[in-house]
C-alpha cells in the first residue's frame, strides 16, 4: 500500500542552495512528488507542528529557526515512504548522522542552541496524516 510523508527543506537548507539537491535525492531514490511549495511558517504553524516538543529547552531556539525564512514543504508518495525517507535523511545530529545521507553529508554543527539538520520527515503513519494536514490541508 503506497503512503505519503511530509518533508521539509528547512531554512537553513533554502539559504544554502540545498533544495534541488534534497529533492533530487528524493526524486532519485523513487519517490513521487505530489507537493511542493516555498512557505513561510508562522508560530500558529509551528506550535502545531512541533507540538510534541513544546517544554523542551530547544523548542524556542527550534521556532525561531523555522522562522528564519522560507521553508520548501514537499509531500512524497510511494511504500514505505515514512521510513524510507528518515533513512534518506539520516541521524537527527548531523555530526553523527552517517555518510550518504542528506544530514551526514550536507549537514553539520553550528554554533546554535538548536540542531540545523537540513530536513523534516515525518516518523509515523500517524504524523504524517497530522503533519500533511497542518501544511497543506487541501491535500
Ligand atoms: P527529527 O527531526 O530527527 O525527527 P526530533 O523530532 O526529535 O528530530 O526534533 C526536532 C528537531 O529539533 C530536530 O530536527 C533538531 C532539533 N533537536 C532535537 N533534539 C535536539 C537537542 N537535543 N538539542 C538541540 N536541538 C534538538
Ligand atoms: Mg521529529
Amino acid at each position: 500500500m503506497s503512503e505519503r510523508t511530509l518533508i521539509l527543506v528547512k531554512p537553513d537548507g533554502v539559504k544554502r542552495g540545498l533544495s534541488g539537491e534534497i529533492l533530487r535525492r528524493v526524486e532519485a531514490k523513487g519517490y513521487v512528488l505530489v507537493a511542493v511549495e516555498l512557505r513561510t511558517a508562522t508560530p500558529e504553524l509551528l506550535a502545531e507542528h512541533y507540538s510534541e516538543h513544546v517544554g523542551k529547552p530547544f523548542y524556542e531556539p527550534l521556532v525561531e529557526f523555522m522562522l528564519s525564512g522560507p521553508t520548501l514543504a514537499i509531500v512524497a508518495e510511494g511504500e514505505r515512504v515514512i521510513e524510507g525517507f528518515r533513512s534518506l535523511a539520516g541521524a537527527t545530529d548531523p555530526t553523527s548522522a552517517a555518510p550518504g545521507t542528506i544530514r551526514g553529508d550536507l549537514g553539520r554543527q553550528w554554533p546554535t542552541k538548536v540542531l540545523q539538520n537540513l530536513v523534516h520527515g515525518s516518523d509515523s503513519e500517524e504524523s504524517s496524516a497530522r503533519e500533511i494536514g497542518i501544511w497543506f490541508p487541501s491535500l
